[in-house]
């Protein structure tokens, strides 16, 4: 059965085109940075926004027309899933990433639980066996259900560490199963309410040792993708454990884990925690940790996790400029955790949305490339720093001055600072994006 009748294949149709349900700017095989713009962006469909959402809100019931809506059971996870594929084929995609919760119905049981998720994994593995399509990553949802009310792995009840630990567990055999490239981990529910009724230290330790456990499982079913740690400040806990990418680190540090984890870096994640996208990914980058990308937008007026498709040229140019600063995203992709608005309901919205953010990344991609080969922003940057290169600023670099030396030095110096040209570098990116990119 064909579930999006009315909408053909999407192809790359230049900027010019009028066409909506055309790609302005993504063209699969341009060659962008010496790869093909496909293998390099590495976008990826979020199963619980597209194929899940249904437009619920605190005031109101479900919007969405989906032409799965029909089903129940789990005739409505087959159904899906063949939705899916033709959704990320139709869009000419080549991943897509779920929870556990999101491809199959929970049981009675966990046993059952398994038993459902095997039925749909194998029907998975058979539609990525005859198309082109692969798992980006794959995570356990540990937040839905009411038994992780106060956490999972962070939860003062062991049972629920245990329950949790068996989740993962299964996921991580069905990363294994399903040959996913990353596994990942956001703590829905890895943080808390009130230090009144909380041993934080504990809990972070317990963290810790269900991250090692992970590991360790991973090991022995010889299960190689890469494990992700998604930062998120707060929602649905008031304060969550992996804040944003400098707590998730030192965690990581702390703990013995960093050469096991990267990050998985969401934009609308980084503005609730008061920060640019392309800060939280200058940061995993300079730690080494820049794993993958959530792509999506938050809302400066509204105080929560919007996920809205990107949009934002301005936002995916400084990101993609990151990403090339790295280079690239290895085993990760830009996955659109984002979801259409509540008004727009209609199926075809689900491509408009795509292909929206798409491009969006697909733009912001070329003119971050041109920028970078212009060398724009680094020759400022490297004179900016220029002091360090000669004289008492190449002693402090090379370790042969020290704080006496230092202090004689500033006795004797006149400071002359230089401006630092925000206004002039923003009208530069203005013509990058406009003109030049
Ligand atoms: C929620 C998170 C979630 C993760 C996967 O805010 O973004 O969707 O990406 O559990
Ligand atoms: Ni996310
Ligand atoms: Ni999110």
């Amino acid at each position: 059965m064909e579930y999006f009748s009315t909408v053909a294949k999407i192809e790359f149709e230049g900027p010019q085109s009028q066409n909506p349900l055309a790609y302005k700017y993504y063209n699969p095989d341009e060659i962008v940075c010496g790869k093909r713009m496909e293998d390099y962006l590495r976008f990826s469909v979020a199963y619980w926004h597209t194929l899940i959402a249904d437009g619920t809100d605190p005031f109101g019931a479900a919007t969405m027309q989906r032409p799965w809506n029909g089903y129940s059971g789990l005739d409505l996870s087959k159904a899906r899933v063949e939705a899916a594929f033709e959704l990320i084929e139709k869009l000419g995609l080549k991943y897509f990433a779920f929870h556990d919760r999101d491809i199959a119905p929970e049981g009675t049981t966990l046993a059952e639980t398994n038993r459902n998720l095997e039925i749909i994994v194998s029907k998975i593995r058979e539609y990525m066996a005859s198309t082109s399509v692969k798992l980006l990553w794959n995570t356990a949802n540990m937040f839905s259900h009411p038994r992780f009310v106060h956490g999972a792995a962070t939860s003062p009840n062991a049972d629920v560490f245990a329950y949790a630990a068996g989740q993962v567990k299964k996921s991580l055999e069905i990363a294994k199963e399903l040959g996913s490239e990353n596994y990942v981990f956001w703590g829905g529910r890895e943080g808390y309410e009130t230090l009144l009724n909380t041993d934080m230290g504990f809990e972070l330790e317990n963290l810790a040792r269900f991250y090692h456990m992970a590991i360790e499982y991973a090991k022995e079913i010889g299960y190689k993708g890469q494990f992700l740690i998604e930062p998120k400040p707060k929602e649905p806990t008031k304060h969550q454990y992996d804040y944003d990418a400098a707590s998730a680190v030192a965690f990581l540090y702390k703990y013995g884990l960093i050469d096991h984890f990267k990050l998985n870096i969401e934009a609308n994640h980084a503005t609730l925690a008061g920060h640019t996208f392309e800060h939280e990914l200058r940061v995993s980058r300079i730690y080494g940790v820049l794993g993958s990308v959530d792509a999506n937008q938050g809302d400066s007026l509204l105080g929560w996790d919007t996920d809205e498709f990107p949009t934002d040229l301005y936002s995916t140019t400084l990101a993609m400029y990151e990403i090339i600063q790295n280079g690239g995203l290895h085993s990760g992709g830009l996955n659109f955790d984002s979801k259409t608005r509540r008004g727009s309901f209609e199926a075809t919205d689900l491509f408009y949305a795509h292909i929206a953010g798409i491009d969006s990344f697909a733009k912001g991609f070329k003119v971050a490339a041109k920028l970078t080969e212009d060398g724009v922003l680094e020759e400022f940057i490297r004179n900016r720093y220029s002091s360090y290169g000669t004289g008492i600023g190449a002693d402090i670099v090379g370790g042969t001055t020290d704080f006496k030396k230092l202090a004689e030095y500033a006795e004797k110096r006149a400071i002359a600072n230089e401006s630092g040209r925000q206004e002039m570098l923003k009208s530069i990116l203005n013509q990058y994006l406009i003109e030049l990119g």
